[in-house]
This record gives structure tokens, sequence and C-alpha cells, in this order.
């Protein structure tokens, strides 16, 4: 038996990362039929698991040794916090790291959707291009952004739309300081004024049908959805209808319910451009995920500060 501690893997993790992780550590993968699988229990005092998996109350009450639970992704609303609070567990996550790339997910899926970039694609591809015109698009440049949610991440997708002319309106649920962007009362009067609504708040409870019904039809005929966030933040059913119907223009998705199974009816909408959970997916910011989970590890085992805590342990 080794004295090396031991690691349990929820999801997996890069090549890259695992390397550097096995010469610490036992990893142990979580079993396909969950806690129950494993040989023992009493040594797990560490968990590696995704922004998507997270970490739900039974799997922290079957594991009793249980001190950290590190999350390779800035959002934690799949880890239960308060079953980890009363099991005196801490959480991390990996913040700022990934910003710019999920700010500039919300980007490409503005100018893809209103510039209609994929439909360009397949239209140049089929040959359909010597035959006819593609139809006219949306312009991005010079019209009104709504930003739901206004924190690292909304803030950074302020900030790259100022760019492209636009003016900057947003929905926090705190006050923000005073700036040349405007605030809203609530989604559904951002939404009324916005051309393109972006969501970008975090997922979790007090999120969950944030942009309701009311909020989609506030958008309008003309208006475009973009979500970088989760697929719990707009009520999914509602977004569906209203693509179908035309009361909106279109949407621009990386999040989903049940992701990747994601609602098959989003497959036969023309006005939709979706994307595979991508936003922090690229290879310089899954190395700095990595990195910072592994930073988060190193600290919790030599008994250090955790760079960055969601959650600390009572001592
Ligand atoms: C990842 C994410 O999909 O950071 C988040 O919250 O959703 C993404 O970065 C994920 O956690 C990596 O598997």
């Amino acid at each position: 038996p080794s004295s090396r501690p031991k690691v349990l893997m929820v999801s997996p993790m890069p090549d890259w990362d695992l390397a550097p992780m096995r010469e610490a550590y036992d990893l142990v993968d979580l079993p396909a039929n969950g806690p129950d699988g494993l040989d023992t229990v009493a040594d797990i005092t560490a968990l590696v698991t995704s922004g998507g998996r997270g970490a739900d109350a039974a799997l922290i009450a079957a594991l009793p040794a249980l001190r950290l639970i590190a999350v390779y992704g800035v959002g934690y609303d799949k880890v239960d916090l308060e079953a980890a609070a009363r099991h005196n567990v801490a959480v991390t996550n990996t913040p700022d790291v990934l910003t710019a790339d999920v700010a500039d997910m919300a980007l490409a899926l503005a100018l893809a959707l209103a510039r209609r970039v994929v439909d360009g694609d397949a239209f140049a591809r089929s040959g359909a291009w010597a035959k006819e015109s593609m139809p006219l698009t949306a312009s991005v440049s010079g019209c009104k952004v709504g930003i739901v949610g206004l924190g690292r991440i909304g803030e950074a997708i302020a900030r790259r739309f100022a760019g492209f002319d636009t003016e900057i309106g947003y929905w926090n649920r705190s006050p923000k300081p005073p700036s040349s962007w405007r605030a809203f009362p609530t989604p559904a009067a951002l939404a009324a004024w916005a051309d393109i609504l972006v969501v970008a708040v975090a997922g979790g409870g007090d999120t969950v049908g944030l942009v309701d019904a009311s909020t989609i039809a506030a958008l309008g005929r003309d208006g475009l959805l973009v979500n970088i966030s989760r697929g719990t933040t707009i009520d999914e059913a509602a977004l569906i209808a209203a693509l179908e119907s035309g009361a909106i223009a279109g949407a621009g998705l990386d999040v989903f319910l049940n992701e990747p199974a994601i609602d098959p009816r989003f497959f036969r909408l023309g006005n939709v451009v979706l994307s595979p959970h991508q936003g922090s997916a690229t290879m310089a910011t899954r190395q700095a995920m990595g990195a910072l989970v592994r930073a988060n590890l190193a600290a919790h085992f030599a008994g250090e500060a955790l760079p960055t805590a969601v959650v600390r342990r009572r001592k």
C-alpha cells in the first residue's frame, strides 16, 4: 500500500495534467456505478471534477475522508456547496484564466449568428453561390448589446463589444459602479432595449430560468440571444418555442440543458448556431485551468492556503 494521497477523478482530465498528477498522487477513476464500486473510500481525501459533472450530496456523503473538491472549471453550480460545508470539505474552481476565451466565444457566436457565417459556409460549399445570392444579414457593429450578469466574464464581453461601436446595457443582481454602460432593473427590461442579449450569469439555484419566457418575448422578432453561461439560466422550452415561431430572430448557444444529449429540436432550427460547450476549450486556457487545479491540490496536501477557494474548511 502506498502512502501517496489518493485523488478521485470524477471526470477525466487531459494527459498533460494526468502525467504530473500521477507523480504525486494515486489517481482513482470514479467507477461507473459510483462510489460503491470503489475498493475503499476511507483514504480518498480529494476529488477532481468538471463544471458539468460537479459533486452532489450523495457523492460527498459517500466519501467520509473527503477534504477537497477541485473543480476543473469556473462554474461550481453542480457542486452541492451546502453538503460540502456540512462535511467540512473545501471547494476550489478555476476563475480568471478562462475569462478571455469564454468572452471571445460570446462574440464569435454573436457574429456567426448575425452574419450567418455557418450558413454562408454551407452556401459556398454546396455550390449554391454560383446560382443565387445569400440572403442579407444583420449588423453587429452599431447595435445595442444587453449583458445579463456583469461579472468577470460579462465585463470582458462588454469590453469586447465596445470595440464594435455598440451601445452596452446590462442587468446585474448587485449594483455596479457608474459607467458608460447602462444599467437595467430587470433582464426583461434589458431584453426589450437590446438587439443582442448575451447571458453571462453564473449557473445555479437563483439563476435557474432567469431568462424566462417574458424576457425572451421582450427581445422581439429581430432580437438575437447568446448563451455562454449554463443551459439552466434560460427557460429552454420557451426559447425553443420562440425560435420555432420566429418570436426572436435567432440564438447562438454554447450551453444547453442535458449536455451532451441536447434537445433534438435544436437540430431542426435554421436560426441557431450550436456550439458544444467550447467556451474555455482552447489549448492555452485548458492548460492554465489544469495548472490551477494542480496548484489547489498541491496547496491542499501541503497544508497551505488554497489559491482559488470557493469554500474553505473550518479549522
Ligand atoms: C468547462 C465550464 O466545460 O468553467 C466552466 O464552468 O463550463 C467549462 O470551462 C468544464 O468545466 C471543463 O470540463
